[in-house]
């Protein structure tokens, strides 16, 4: 008998594809058959190899049950939630007293599926008078996030599904997806003569090889290539000036710089051939629309807020904005970026405590948090809340990323599992699972049509764990930030009916200085048991629908959600309960992006100074690692088949590879006399390992890439450590970083490798 389909979404990678499941196993607590769920808004059936495995996250190792209390021998105790959270709060509570509550830091807030516990933890922060705040964005996007905050005010996505020319640069979307059914949307790219895919990328990639232009940069020298590239497009006049006459202020530096690039020279310097860099920019100047997408590749690598700027240059002088197939800016629920309006021209970024580093989108730089630790400043970051996220692994040098986490005064761990990071922790506080709670991610960048998917839960969590909104609003209750008297006449009008919850909770909370801070948790509290069964982690969901309603009315009325704005947030908060498979939110025309343009005038401000200045200094910088004791480049974190961050713990969820091999090229593995299998010594400045080797045509010479998220400890079935593969922080350095956002370079790390006898 087959039991029947529940609907729910993959925790995975930034799509969150659609799923239907059905349970079964012991105690009906297994995912027994996964699908793809054709209802899905933007999945619409698509599902890739990994949410198959999805059982051994939610069964798998070292889960934690109880909430923990590490002791004066380093090991961990079980105590009741009561004493957890009496002790956790007035420890943080005393640190706060004693030395201020920017002292107390946070990191993390979800991965790639669960981004409500950021909803909630904003009140604990600020019950706490927290003020610094990091997560894994502040390792990849914040230099974007800053080059897009000055142009525009605004972060863009681009239109795969109907761009003529669709430009990857340090992406392999065919593996890390990114876009909504990457593999059918690359193939229907490649395989349209009209259309033309264009990847950048030292390797040739599953998307290399679909592509009709590769431009197999040597690695590092993006800088180059992507100036070579804006330099065809000036010096062949191949821009849009219809276009920057009416929406583009400044383009006239950025143009000048352009037009000066030796192109000739800048091409042999990345090592592609230049009639291909020519023949590319032509494609790019003479398409209806470009749609472009960087990642990784360049953000964690050499130049790489100059990369930024440098790829929107190609876009913005072409006049690929607003427009079917071009960048567009989505409606947001949430932004994950924040407010980049204050990163317009002037705008100054706030600035770390003691290491001085720029704060983008409100995050410090992941690369200097040991130094905003390990310090004796005064106003140093003393205790840390880490929240899904396992930065003792995830971040630079893990080495002393661990030093500066056992210095903490107070490190509470709120996770489902005893990673790398909660074996660090004063306090673990176990949370139930993303299958076990309402989940849902502001990963949602569709255009023109955008949705939304809060997931119901599947299974009852376990005795023990809780809901991080509980977490949250226990700890706020701990800290005294509002009382039962406060929360009285929500009670009251929730018990009504929303209509009656509506102008209380907008006079009672909203008005009230000391209550609007902790409005996610008293919604949880007030409105959330008044929500189906199992959705009372989706109350603060009510009040981003209002928000978004006051924003974005006519994107929800085309969505089909009339009314005025109030009545809007009320239907659109119904269907979000009553649609297990997601719901449009947003419909908008492709005209629409110039109302969203952030800038005093409504226009691009092209010129970037201080990037225009390091444009400049590439004449005289060198490509390649500059260390002859480490000849080769290692990309430290490469998404394959199957890696999922340190989402699955247990190796056996792998089907392939468990050890994660380095990829290495013919050549050099031949004059290493090395073959697939053998093991090498790979060495870093800061690290030394020995693992297995896969001889790969993808890879070119001088280029070596390891797998991200492996290397976790988790416990074996009797009950013996475990450790598959590299952990590749232990082989990166805190000093590789980009000058402007401080963002690592991993894909860029200096290394050595020898044959083992
Ligand atoms: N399967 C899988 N998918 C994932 C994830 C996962 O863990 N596994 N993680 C998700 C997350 S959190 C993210 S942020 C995304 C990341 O997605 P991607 O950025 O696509 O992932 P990476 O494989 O890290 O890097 C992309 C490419 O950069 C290339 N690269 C290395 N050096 C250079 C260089 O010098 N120049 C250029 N142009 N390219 C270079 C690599 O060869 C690689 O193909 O993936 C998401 N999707
Ligand atoms: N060298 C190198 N390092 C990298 C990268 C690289 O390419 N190279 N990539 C970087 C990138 S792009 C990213 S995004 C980061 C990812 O690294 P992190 O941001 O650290 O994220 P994850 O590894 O996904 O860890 C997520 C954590 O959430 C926990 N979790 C899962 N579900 C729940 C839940 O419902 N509630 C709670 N509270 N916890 C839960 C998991 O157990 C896990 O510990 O890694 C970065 N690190
Ligand atoms: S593309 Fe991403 S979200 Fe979709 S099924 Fe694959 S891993 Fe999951
Ligand atoms: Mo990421």
């Amino acid at each position: 008998m087959s039991g029947s389909w529940k609907k729910t979404a993959c925790i995975l990678c930034e799509c969150n594809c659609g799923l239907e499941v059905q349970l079964g196993g012991e105690g009906n607590r297994h995912f027994t058959r996964i699908r793809g769920d054709k209802a899905h808004p933007a999945s619409k059936g698509y599902a890739c190899e990994k949410p198959h495995r999805l059982d051994y996250y939610q069964n798998g190792p070292d889960r934690i049950t109880s909430p923990l209390r590490r002791t004066s021998d380093g090991t961990f105790e079980e105590i009741d939630w009561g004493t957890a959270i009496r002790e956790v709060a007035e420890r943080l509570s005393a640190i706060k007293d004693e030395h201020g509550g920017s002292t107390i830091f946070y990191y993390g807030g979800g991965g790639q599926g669960n981004h409500l516990p950021a909803a909630y933890s904003a009140a604990t922060r600020r019950a706490l008078g927290s003020r610094y705040r990091s997560s894994a964005l502040a390792q990849e996007k914040t230099g974007e996030f800053w080059v897009s905050g000055r142009l525009m005010g605004q972060v863009t996505r681009g239109d795969f599904e109907h761009c003529e020319v669709g430009l990857f640069i340090g992406k392999n979307p065919w593996q890390s997806h990114g876009i909504p059914r990457a593999r059918v949307t690359l193939r229907e790219m490649a395989k349209d003569p009209k259309r033309a895919l264009v990847v950048i990328d030292p390797r040739k990639t599953e998307t290399a090889e679909l592509a009709d232009i590769h431009l197999q940069v040597k690695p590092g020298t993006d800088a180059w290539l992507l100036a070579a590239l804006g330099g065809v497009l000036v010096q062949e006049d191949l821009v849009d000036h219809a276009f920057i006459e009416e929406h583009v202020d400044g383009a006239e530096d950025p143009i000048a710089a352009l037009r000066g690039i030796p192109v000739a020279e800048y091409c042999q310097t990345a090592g592609v051939p230049e009639e291909l860099v020519r023949e590319a920019a032509r494609r790019i100047g003479k398409a209806e629309s470009v749609a472009v997408f960087e990642d990784l590749g360049i953000q964690m690598n050499r130049f790489s807020t100059l990369n930024s700027y440098l790829n929107k240059l190609l876009w913005v002088l072409t006049g690929n904005f607003a427009k079917k197939g071009g960048q567009y800016v989505p409606s947001v629920l949430v932004s994950v970026a924040g407010n980049l309006e204050k990163l317009g021209a002037g705008g100054e970024a706030k600035r770390s405590p003691v290491a001085n580093e720029p704060i983008i989108s409100g995050l410090t730089p992941c690369n200097s948090i040991p130094a905003e630790i390990l310090s004796d400043h005064s106003k140093r970051y003393r205790a840390m809340i880490v929240e899904s996220g396992n930065p003792a692994h995830s971040l630079a040098d893990s080495a002393r990323m661990r030093e500066a986490l056992e210095a903490l005064d107070t490190l509470v761990v709120i996770d489902i599992a005893m990673t790398e990071t909660a074996r660090l922790a004063d306090y673990v506080l176990p949370a139930a699972t993303q299958y076990e709670k309402a989940e849902a991610t502001f990963f949602n960048f569709e255009f023109p049509h955008n949705y939304f998917h809060v997931r119901q839960p599947l299974f009852e969590a376990p005795e023990g764990p809780l809901p991080e909104a509980e977490i949250h609003a226990r700890l706020c209750e701990a800290l005294g930030a509002y009382t039962d008297e406060d929360l009285a006449p929500l009670h009251a009008a929730a018990a009504q009916g929303r209509p009656a919850f509506i102008p209380v909770f907008f006079a009672k909370v909203l008005s009230n200085p000391k209550l609007a801070p902790m409005a996610p948790v008293i919604l949880y509290r007030t409105l959330g048991p008044h929500l189906p069964p199992g959705m009372q982690s989706a109350a603060v969901v009510w009040g981003l629908a209002h928000q978004f309603a006051a924003k974005f009315s006519e994107s929800l009325r085309r969505a089909g959600f009339e009314g005025p704005s109030m009545v809007q947030a009320e239907k659109l908060f119904d269907a979000i309960l009553d649609s297990p498979s997601g719901v449009v939110f947003s419909v908008d025309d492709y005209d629409e992006g110039w109302k969203r343009v952030m800038t005093p005038n409504g226009r691009f401000q092209a010129s970037n100074p201080e990037l225009l200045q390091e444009l400049a200094t590439l004449v005289d910088a060198q490509p390649g690692t500059g260390q002859s004791e480490f000849p080769f480049v290692l990309s430290a974190g490469e998404r394959r088949s199957f890696t999922a961050n340190t989402i699955f713990r247990a190796p056996e969820w792998r089907k392939k590879d468990p050890e994660g091999s380095l990829r290495i090229s013919p050549d050099d593995a031949s004059e290493l006399g090395v073959q697939s299998g053998d093991y090498v010594r790979l060495s870093t400045r800061r690290g030394s390992v020995e693992v297995p080797v896969e001889v790969s045509a993808m890879m070119q010479p001088g280029h070596v890439s390891l797998p991200n998220g492996l290397g976790v400890d988790a416990t074996g079935p009797e009950g013996r450590s475990v450790r598959a593969g590299v952990a590749p922080n232990e082989l990166t350095s805190l000093e590789d970083r980009d000058s402007f956002a401080g963002t690592p370079w991993h894909k860029h790390v200096p290394a050595r490798i020898e044959a083992i006898a």
